[in-house]
Formats: C-alpha cells, structure tokens, sequence
C-alpha cells in the first residue's frame, strides 16, 4: 500500500474530491423520501376520503425544492463520478509508466525471471483491475457508509418500533453476502489466474506464429488454446453462478422486509400512530439501507480481485534490479582504447548450480586486435562476450574474485551507459524493429547523417542490396524483421553497430546466415575501417576466425587453447579436430 501513495499523491485532489461530491448526491438521496412524505402529510393529508392539507401552494413549494435537491444532487453525483474516474486513470496512467520503466531497468537475469506474457498482462490487465477498483472505490467509498447510516438514523427518527425490523433484517442479510463473498473470492482468484494463462498462451503464439507454422502446428497449439479457453469460461461461470444466485436471494429479501413494513407500518396507519406519506417514506429508506449493504458488498468483492492484481504489480516493482552501476567508481570514465583483459572469471547462470557455465578465463585482447572465438554450441562462447558490456555480471569463484578489465579498468567501476556506448555487440538472436531500414540504422546513432548511414551500409556489406529495394533506405521492415533475408538481417544488424563507432565490436554469430564470399568481404572491410576497433568475433565456421590475431578456443567453459590459426593446429588437438572437419568436408564436397 506505501508504495501506491506516491502515484495518488500528485492527484490527492481528486481521492479527496470524488468521495466527497458522492456524498453531497448521498445527502440528496437520503433526503428526498422525507420532502415526499412532507408533501403526502402535509401538503395533502388524505383522510376519511378527503384531502385537508395545506393544499397546491405548499405542494409546489415542497415540489420545487425537491427539483433544486435533484439538481445539486447531479451536480454532486457528476462531480464525483468525473474526481473519481480522473483520480484512477492518472493513478494508472503513472503507475503503468513506472512498471514500463522497471522492467526497462531489468537484467537480462531479470528478464529470465518473467515470461513475456505474464509481463504483458500485469502491465495490462492488471493495472486496470486496479484502476477500476479505484474508479469504483471513490465512488462508493463514502456513498455506500453514508446511505446506509443516513438512511438508518432517518428510518429510526421516523419510527423507532418499525425500524426493528430493519435492524432484524440487516444481520440475515449481511449473513447471506457473507457466505456468498467467503464462496467467491478464491473462485475470483482462480479466475485471474488462468486468464493469466490464456494470455501468456496468446502472447507465445502470436510472437511465435511463423514457428507454430512450419512444424504445422496449428491444429495443436488450437487445441491447447482452446483448452485453456474453456477453462477460463468455466472459471468465470463458476464465480458468476454465485454472483447470479446472490441477486435474487437479496430481492427476495428486501421484498420480504418491503412486505412486513407494509404489514406492520399499515397497522400503524390504521392505529393514526403513523401517517401515510411516513410509510411511503419509510419503504424508501428500507430499500437505500439493503441497496448500501449491496454496493459494499460489490466493492469488497471486486477489491478481492484487484489485491491478487495488486499482488502480481508488486512483484514487478519490488524486483531487485540485480546488475546497477550505482557502486561505480569511475561513473565518467569512458572506454578510448578497448582492451579487454579477463582474469580468473567464473560465471553461471543459475547460482545454486554447481556447474560452472565459464571457468576460469584468462586471456587479453589488445586495442585493435580481432579475437576470434570458436568452440561447440553449449562451450560458452556467448556467456564469454555477454560479460564483457556486463550484461550479466563476474560470479566469485572458487579462488578469489574474478574480473574482467576494460582499459584496465573492472567494468563493474564503469557507468553502465559510458559501458554499453563503446560496446557495440550484435547478439545471436538480433532483431529489427518496424519501421524503415534508415530509421532501424539509427539506432545505433540518432544523430547519424545519411552519409554516414550508407557508410557503415557499405562496410557491412549491406549497400548494394538496399538499393535493390524500391524504396532503397526507406523501406519498411516488418515486425523483427521479418521482409528481409536472414543474411540480409545479419547484414543490417552489423550496420546498425557499426554506427556508433564503437571501441569494442562483438559479432556473436552474426554472419552465420551469409556466404563465405560476403563475409570475407565484410572481414576486409572491417580491417580497413576498423582498424583501431577492438574486434571479437565468434564463429562456428573456421574460415571466420581464421586470419584474426588470436583465436580463442572454448570447450565447455575452459579455455582449450590462444593463439593464432598456426599456432593452434601445432598445440591445440580440439583445434586441429574442428579444422580437419570443416577442412576436409570442404574437399569432400569439392
Ligand atoms: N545457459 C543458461 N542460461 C542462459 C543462457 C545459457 O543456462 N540464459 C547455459 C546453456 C549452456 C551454457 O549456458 O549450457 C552456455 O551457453 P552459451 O549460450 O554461452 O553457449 P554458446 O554461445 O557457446 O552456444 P551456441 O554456439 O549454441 O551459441
Ligand atoms: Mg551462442
């Protein structure tokens, strides 16, 4: 609840303002029954046949001041419905920002934490159930307490002996909500829970279509879909059957009670100890009562379902981000010459594993060299690189603390922004955005010129088949991509990184998907226009790595073996292997 405070606060006006307008329609509502029973009493006093009351003049006044009481009382209840609904849309207005925010700050280890889905739907549905709770809050907040109480002092002062049976009736039917609400709530929870499901299973299958697709998997994923579909319908039944059975059981009721005040209120107009235009008045105030026990019960239910929404935002904001450069003690340092030097690192995903993913890497790259990186899938070679613009962080191991150096310098003492601007890396699974190719460049520079765009084009070897497109630079790109080759993909997603001039380029596998003659180009180009970069290029094909300054060998976590290509084929044997392999497949199909 303190951590919802500094998202009412900006609007306190309006939490003040909603509840407090609901009440001036309150006031109104309370008191219109007893001006109609006034004009009854007094302004007609229907008796014996007759009527011998004040007559037409004091019925019009009456009347006219029950037209100004309406009027006040839609000016309270517009009021308070525009205070109420403004407090709630701002309240989640700023509080959906923050989340947006919060997951923005994530690690990528935090990031692991939370499927996509589910973080959708926190950031959606589960804000508004808040917003409606809110909404809906304010508005019966003061209302309900205030009928009830006002309509009951009213019901008393009138007639103490009828209003008995009010006060009978009041326990039964708190009673019967009761039960109906204590049946509800974890019918409701469960409800939230598998409309959870049914949306992480959307989320999942829409981002994945194309996949569901080619392994024509549609049947299936329908009949999953749908399985989780009904079980939502069915939840929802299951919940609303009580809320269904609730409605006609409270009618019953209050037409019961409407029923005895008839009865005994009508033996005391018979008596003269009560006058008609009371008894009509009375009905009125019996009904506001049970309405009010009804619109309580209604916000208590609904506040059921928004605390399990509330729960899940919780979770989102009370995230520890656990990768911050706030203990950075060089926070305006930036990298110049890009040296990378790992010393001792150990590092593992999962910290209760006893498996180390990296072990005990110990290698420099100087300023400018290219290291090239081969080694099986699984051996680390990704886990390697993510370290070093510390997108996950250096485990201790089991000898003392591991580091890996920039410039000399721990990259955790490092301003995670000075960092990552020097540090361009194309990662393995990289992605475009829609929108055009020129803006998806930018990216990596807003303040690029075309010039400079159609530069790094060129080095990447992108260029030519831009301008095979129509529309050149300014053709759109699908969501992720998705009009342009897997090549073609690589190819604009090592252009993007290259924009920024960066002091580190990483490639992870990022010419896996072009041919042998382009890559060897994009090779050449980067050693004439890169040459101060600092280069690391992971690779599955030999040929990739194989001119670069030093190659790195990883097998399962560990270093097999550095040096250049002939070096290697001397000393390292899981070298010398991957190379006969690729070497003698390429003669073999030749
Ligand atoms: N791993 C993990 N959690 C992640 C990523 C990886 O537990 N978020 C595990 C899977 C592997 C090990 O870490 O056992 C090393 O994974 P890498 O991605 O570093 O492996 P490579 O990049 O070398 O493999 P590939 O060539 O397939 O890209
Ligand atoms: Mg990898």
């Amino acid at each position: 609840m303190k951590q919802y405070k500094k998202y009412a606060a900006p609007y306190w006006y309006a939490f003040i303002l909603g509840p407090i307008l609901m009440l001036v329609e309150v006031a109104g509502e309370v008191l219109m029954p007893k001006l109609l029973a006034n004009i009854i009493n007094v302004g007609i006093n229907y008796q014996g046949g007759e009527a011998t009351g004040k007559g037409i003049s004091y019925i019009v006044s009456m009347g006219g001041g029950m037209i100004a009481l309406a009027l006040v009382m839609m000016v309270g209840g517009i009021g308070g419905a525009f205070f109420a609904f403004t407090a709630a849309t701002n309240f989640a207005n700023d509080l959906r920002k923050d989340l947006f925010f919060k997951v923005q700050s994530f690690s990528f280890a935090n990031v692991d934490r939370f499927s996509t889905g589910s973080l959708v739907t926190r950031l959606t549905n589960d804000v508004t159930q808040l917003q409606n709770l809110i909404a809906e809050g304010l508005r019966m907040l003061l209302r309900a307490p205030g009928m009830l109480i006002g309509a009951l002092i009213m019901a008393i002062t009138m007639n103490a002996r009828l209003a008995l049976v009010v006060l009978c009736v009041i326990p039964v039917l708190v009673l019967v909500v009761g039960i109906v609400m204590k049946l509800a709530f974890p019918r409701f929870t469960g409800m939230q829970k598998q409309l959870d499901r049914v949306n992480s299973n959307i989320q999942e299958n829409l981002t994945n279509v194309r996949v569901v697709k080619s392994f024509t998997r549609e049947n299936y994923e329908q009949e999953g879909f749908a399985r989780e579909n009904s079980a939502l319908r069915d939840r929802a039944v299951s919940a609303m059957k009580l809320m269904i059975t609730l409605l006609p059981i409270v009618t019953f009721i209050m037409n019961f009670t409407t029923l005895s005040i008839v009865w005994f209120g009508g033996k005391q107009v018979l008596n003269t100890t009560m006058e008609v235009g009371d008894l009509t008045a009375f009905i009125n105030y019996v009904e506001q009562i049970l309405m009010s026990l009804m619109m309580l019960s209604m916000v208590l239910l609904n506040s059921s379902r928004a605390m399990a929404s509330s729960d899940r935002i919780m979770e989102i904001l009370n995230t520890e981000v656990d990768l911050t450069d706030e203990n950075a003690k060089h926070k305006d340092l930036l990298v110049k010459e890009g040296k990378i030097e790992f010393s001792h690192v150990y590092f593992k995903y999962y910290k209760d594993n006893e498996e180390w993913v990296l072990s005990d890497l110990n290698f420099t790259v100087e300023p400018g060299q290219t290291l090239g990186i081969i080694g099986s899938t699984g051996s680390g070679k990704t886990s390697l690189v993510s370290l070093i613009p510390r997108l996950y962080d250096v485990d201790q191991g089991p000898n003392g603390e591991g580091k890996v150096l920039v410039d000399g310098v721990d990259v955790r003492d490092y301003s995670l922004k000075n960092l990552r601007s020097q540090i361009a890396m194309v990662l393995q699974k990289n992605i475009l955005f829609s929108g055009t190719i020129e803006e998806n460049l930018l990216w990596g520079n807003e303040s690029a010129s075309h010039e400079e765009v159609e530069e790094v084009a060129k080095a990447a070897r992108a260029h030519d088949f831009i301008q095979g497109f129509p529309q050149g630079y300014d053709t759109e790109l699908g969501q992720g991509g998705v009009n342009v080759s897997g090549g073609q993909k690589q190819r604009l997603c090592i252009a993007r990184a290259l924009l920024n001039q960066p002091k580190i380029l990483i490639l992870d596998d990022s010419t896996s998907a072009v041919d042998t003659a382009t890559e060897a180009r994009i090779r050449e180009s980067f050693h004439k226009e890169l040459a101060g970069t600092t280069k690391i290029i992971i690779a599955q094909r030999i040929s990739s790595v194989e001119d670069a300054d030093k190659i790195l060998v990883l097998d399962d976590g560990k270093i097999a073996g550095i040096g250049s290509s002939q070096e290697l084929l001397q000393t390292c044997k899981a070298y010398a292997e991957i190379y006969d392999s690729q070497i003698d497949r390429k003669e073999g199909l030749a």
